[in-house]
């Protein structure tokens, strides 16, 4: 069996170009997913998921024979764990981790870990969760008969990603990472690993202050977007314009209101800040009113469509974007998906949709609307909603957007 140097557990968007990145530096490296077409798809050189240059970045590591693609680890000095961190739904709303992914990515190590192995959970998660894996992969190593083991044999660190999707290659590079280990001794050996293609300042810490600060970070922007988010709807609530008063007021010195949108999505800011609430529910209540903000205010976006739509006969809606965000292909947790599907329920409505970064419609969507290109859709609609700032649709005609009713989520075209 070969050995690497480094086995990264999960090629999504995290795990590829974090695995990606050390085959071009040199190192060689295992990625692993359980999905056997990704595994096809990467060893052919090409990727499974959109992000600017990251198929240059790919083709690049797979030609330097440095990066290869299987569906199971294998013997390596480093494990780099980057899977999913989903959620349960309570029949309250509120959101509970699901660490399913976690354990089986780090029980799987049991078979190849050796002693003096470096073991690194990327993926952003609960509070404890690096410790768990320690216990976990412990536990695993004994049910297999390797008694013995101790977790003093392995290094275990929780060095969180921070990367923003449409920038990740830059980020990877550029933005300051968080290493905290179980022992310093840990923390340091990873600051080490991570030094051959961070030009940035590693911060050494423990591990659960490693797992809070990623947490706290995107629940800081959620907090933040919210307070964007329910001025626009103090505002039409008022009958006035969001984006003039957001203007001004950011003409103050130590004033940054963000952007109002149609809800926040993707799979890291709407859903981190409930592990929080999660961990503790009478303590963080900034932070789930946060949540319950965002979540509502796809409701908000759909009753302002019912409104318009109720004094047209047959109205043609045209949804544009389906995108948890500008300019990628992600539509986890879109805000935009969740309209546009509600959208499609209005009666008598026909609705027209439009995602320049998708070829066809997803699940949820087939059968209930058609995928149009910009201009058919805004020509044939009565009335546009405008779900995502796409830059696709700068250059729509004013002249032919100045005829329809326009809902404006993201206050693009203002
Ligand atoms: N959004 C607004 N208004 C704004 C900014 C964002 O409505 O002013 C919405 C977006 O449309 C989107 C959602 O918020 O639906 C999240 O988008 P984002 O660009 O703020 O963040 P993500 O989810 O793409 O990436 C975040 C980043 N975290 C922070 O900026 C604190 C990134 O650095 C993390 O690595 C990433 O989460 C992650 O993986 O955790």
């Amino acid at each position: 069996m070969k050995k690497f140097d480094i086995c990264v557990l999960g090629l999504g968007y995290i795990g590829l170009p974090t695995a990606s990145i050390f085959s071009t530096k040199g190192k060689s490296v295992l990625g692993v997913d359980v999905v056997q077409t990704v595994v096809d798809t990467i060893n052919d050189g090409r990727i499974h998921i959109e992000e600017p240059d990251l198929d240059i970045l790919v083709k690049a590591a797979v030609q330097s024979g440095n990066l290869t693609a299987a569906t199971k680890p294998s013997e390596a000095n480093v494990f780099i764990i980057a899977v999913p961190t989903p959620f349960e739904e309570r029949k309250d709303g509120f959101r509970i981790p699901d660490l399913k992914y976690v354990e089986s990515a780090t029980r799987s190590l049991a078979q190849v870990v050796k002693k003096g192995d470096l073991v690194i959970l990327e993926s952003t998660s609960p509070v404890g969760t690096t410790e768990k894996m320690r216990d976990w992969l412990i536990d695993e190593l004994v049910v297999q008969g390797k008694t013995g083991a101790t977790d003093l044999d392995y290094y275990f660190v929780h060095c969180p990603e921070r990367i923003l999707p449409g920038q990740m290659l830059k980020e990877l590079v550029t933005n300051d990472r968080i290493s905290g280990g179980l022992t310093p001794e840990a923390a340091l050996k990873a600051k080490e690993l991570y030094e051959c293609f961070c030009t940035a300042e590693i911060f050494l810490t423990d591990a659960r202050s490693a797992e809070l600060s990623k947490l706290a970070e995107n629940s800081f922007r959620d907090v933040n977007i919210a307070f964007a988010n329910e001025l626009s709807m103090i505002c039409d609530h008022l009958g006035m314009d969001v984006w003039e008063v957001i203007r001004l007021s950011n003409r103050h010195p130590r004033v940054n209101i963000l952007t109002p949108g149609p809800g926040v999505g993707g799979h890291c800011i709407a859903v981190d800040p409930w592990f929080i609430v999660d961990a503790a529910p009478e303590q963080a209540n900034l932070i789930r009113t946060a949540r319950v903000v965002n979540g509502h205010k796809p409701r908000h976006v759909l009753a302002q469509v019912k409104k318009k739509a109720g004094r047209i006969k047959n109205p043609i809606v045209a949804c544009l974007g389906l995108a948890f965000k500008a300019n990628v292909d992600d539509l986890r947790e879109s805000p935009a998906l969740d309209i546009t599907q509600a959208i499609c329920e209005i009666p008598e409505a026909e609705v027209v949709v439009v995602e320049p970064h998708v070829k066809e419609l997803p699940e949820k969507l087939r059968g209930k609307c058609d995928l149009l290109s910009a201009e058919n859709a805004v020509e044939v609609a009565d009335i546009v909603v405008l779900l995502v700032d796409h830059k696709d649709f700068a250059s729509l005609s004013r002249p032919v957007l100045a005829e329809k009713i326009v809902i404006d989520t993201r206050g693009f075209w203002k």
